[in-house]
């Protein structure tokens, strides 16, 4: 979101899922569509069956990279050098989109400067993928008129993610794909709403609508609003939050989320945990954290309460009680407004509507958007700024959202922890097809937990030879801060040197052995690279249940 905002200015996908069908060159980057996002999986195998070129630049092999005109299998934490080589040769060869850079974007000669040292010969050293490959992506990305890029993890959930982002956002910009159908940079937002939550201002830097705190226009506009005197320094992000545990944060509200399964570097994170003053937990389930809380407040789940869900596409959409919450359990909102008014504040909202009237009110991009109208419209995608305006499928259409769009002059950094002697493996981590995140929901699935009822760690043949270790043996994997014990499988899934687990388990908890490093700009962890060591310590049986890999 923070390199959408800056170079764009909007933190969304430009485009809308229902787009994505007529795209004739898809680039994924670092995302694994078809397990994290099956639907629109599903909209880039029909493109790709339809004939469109697909690009998948991953370190794994994934189901698309099977179906994908070229697989760029580059090593984990290089995508700049992919990049910067990509950009290098779309500009020695002529391919660039004069007349939109003229009249949309600045600093385009930064870049130009830059990436003349990116060689894809050069590049190919780096990251493993061919020169020929570079060059091919580049120049197929650059002259197919409809070509749309689709990023996840794979590149923001590292120390230089805002720089990924950047570099992505100058392909767009010095090929013009932006501000038309079926094209653009499209970042897959994974939770549910967690494009609403950012929308509406959960944030330390932003009030509703990515208006910045310490906008002094903003921040007066907020204070006559709501007739508090309000704060302009940014809060602390996650990542800074859970570096101060128990020391400058004595007590703390977690809501929705498992932050002992989910965070980097957990057993740091614990003794932290030890040391606050006052832990509460408002979650629909006992989870993992709240075995550290004093007071846990009961949620209600998605089916249990009225409101709105803002999807990756933009698209208020509302969602309805279908089921009556059971025991004490009550909508996160209510509970919310019951703790607001006991620290004196005298809220009074009444309803779900009426709380979202409040939050669009100051914030003109979703000021048109209501339940009421959802109720008879259906969704609506946002901008939406007045109450008779349709809202808005593709960005940046009648010019880029910023005024111009900014090109951002990015160097390589590497990773921040690189294999060596004593921990020779790159350790990388992810989700699955059947588990979603924490596993608090669907491990209490029945269907879904017997698909995958345990944890494993991906390794390739050549180094389980090595290791003496067969599928199903019981291996320990440590990191320079911890270790955990759980079963292998053996595939040619990952490349040599690399491992991969997913972080669902919480018997096997992959965030043990995670850098809790922070990206430079939104502190976003380094989930995707860290350097580990496998040892086998125990003989096993060559079928276990829910290890699946794709080869
Ligand atoms: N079934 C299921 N679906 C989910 C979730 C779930 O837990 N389960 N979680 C949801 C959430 S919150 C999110 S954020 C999304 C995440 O969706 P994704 O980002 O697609 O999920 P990840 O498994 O983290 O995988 C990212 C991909 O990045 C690749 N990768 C790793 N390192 C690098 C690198 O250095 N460069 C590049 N180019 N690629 C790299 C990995 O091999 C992997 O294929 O999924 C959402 N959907
Ligand atoms: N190693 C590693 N770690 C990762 C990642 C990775 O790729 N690798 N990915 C990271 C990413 S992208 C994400 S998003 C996080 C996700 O991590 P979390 O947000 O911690 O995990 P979730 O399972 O999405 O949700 C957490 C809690 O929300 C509760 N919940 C569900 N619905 C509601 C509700 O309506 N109200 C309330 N109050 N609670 C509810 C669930 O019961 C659960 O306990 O994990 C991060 N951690
Ligand atoms: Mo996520």
């Amino acid at each position: 979101m923070a390199g959408l905002v800056t170079t764009f200015g909007a933190g969304a996908m430009t485009n809308s899922i229902g787009e994505i069908r007529d795209v004739d060159c898809l680039f994924v980057i670092g995302s694994n569509t078809t397990e994290a996002h099956p639907v629109i999986g599903m909209e880039m195998k029909r493109a790709a069956r339809r004939g469109a070129t697909l690009i998948v630049a991953d370190p794994r092999k994934i189901w698309l990279s099977t179906i994908a005109d070229r697989h760029l299998e580059l090593t984990p934490g290089t995508d700049i050098w992919l990049l910067n080589a990509m950009a290098h040769v779309i500009i020695a060869e002529g391919l660039t989109d004069d007349a939109f850079i003229a009249a949309n974007t600045e600093n385009f000669e930064a870049v130009v400067a830059t990436v003349a040292a990116y060689t894809p010969e050069q590049a190919a050293v780096v990251t493993g993928v061919s020169a020929d490959d570079i060059r091919w992506a580049a120049r197929t990305y650059a002259t197919t008129e409809k070509a749309a890029i689709f990023y996840t993890l794979g590149i923001t959930e590292h120390s230089h993610g805002t720089d990924n982002v950047c570099a992505l956002a100058n392909l767009v910009l010095m090929t013009g794909h932006l501000g038309k159908p079926s094209a653009g940079l499209n970042p897959l937002r994974g939770q549910n709403n967690v494009q609403g939550a950012n929308d509406a201002g959960a944030s330390p830097i932003y009030f509703p609508g990515y208006q910045r705190v310490d906008d002094f226009g903003a921040l007066a506009r907020y204070e006559a609003s709501w007739g508090v005197t309000l704060d302009p320094k940014p809060g602390l992000n996650l990542n800074e939050m859970m570096k101060e545990m128990g020391r400058k944060l004595r007590g703390l509200f977690v809501m929705g989320e498992d932050i002992v399964l989910s965070e980097p570097n957990v057993g740091h994170l614990e003794k932290g945990l030890n040391g606050v003053d006052f832990l509460v937990i408002q979650d629909i389930f006992p989870n993992e954290t709240t075995r550290f809380a004093h007071v846990v407040l009961p949620a209600t789940s998605f089916a249990e309460k009225e409101g709105t869900f803002t999807n990756s596409e933009r698209r208020v959409q509302r969602v309805r009680k279908a089921v009556e919450p059971p025991g004490q359990a009550r909508a996160d909102w209510s509970i919310l407004l019951d703790l607001a008014g006991k620290a004196g504040a005298n809220w009074t909202l009444e309803s779900p509507a009426e709380v979202y009237a409040e939050m669009v009110k100051d914030t003109v991009r979703f000021a048109g958007i209501s339940h009421e109208r959802i109720d008879r419209e259906g969704g609506l995608q946002w901008p939406c700024p007045t109450p008779d305006h349709p809202g808005t499928r593709t960005l940046h259409e009648g010019g880029v959202l910023r005024g111009k769009g900014l090109f951002t002059a990015i160097e390589y950094r590497p990773s921040s922890e690189l294999p060596c002697d004593d921990y020779p493996f790159v350790l990388s981590t992810g989700r699955t097809l059947y588990h979603y995140n924490s596993a608090t929901q669907t491990r209490r699935e029945e269907g879904l937990d017997s698909k995958q009822p345990e944890a494993f760690v991906q390794i390739h043949p050549r180094d389980a030879r090595e290791l003496d270790v067969r599928s199903g043996d019981e291996v320990a994997v440590s990191t320079r801060r911890g270790e955990v014990r759980l079963k292998a499988l053996v595939t040619r899934q990952v490349k040599p040197g690399r491992i991969w687990m997913p972080f669902h388990f919480k018997e096997a908890r992959a965030n043990l052995l995670t850098n809790d490093v922070g990206d430079s700009v939104t502190g976003t962890a380094e989930y995707k690279v860290c350097a580990a060591q496998v040892v086998k310590v125990g003989e096993g049986t060559s079928k276990f249940p829910g290890a699946y890999a794709v080869e």
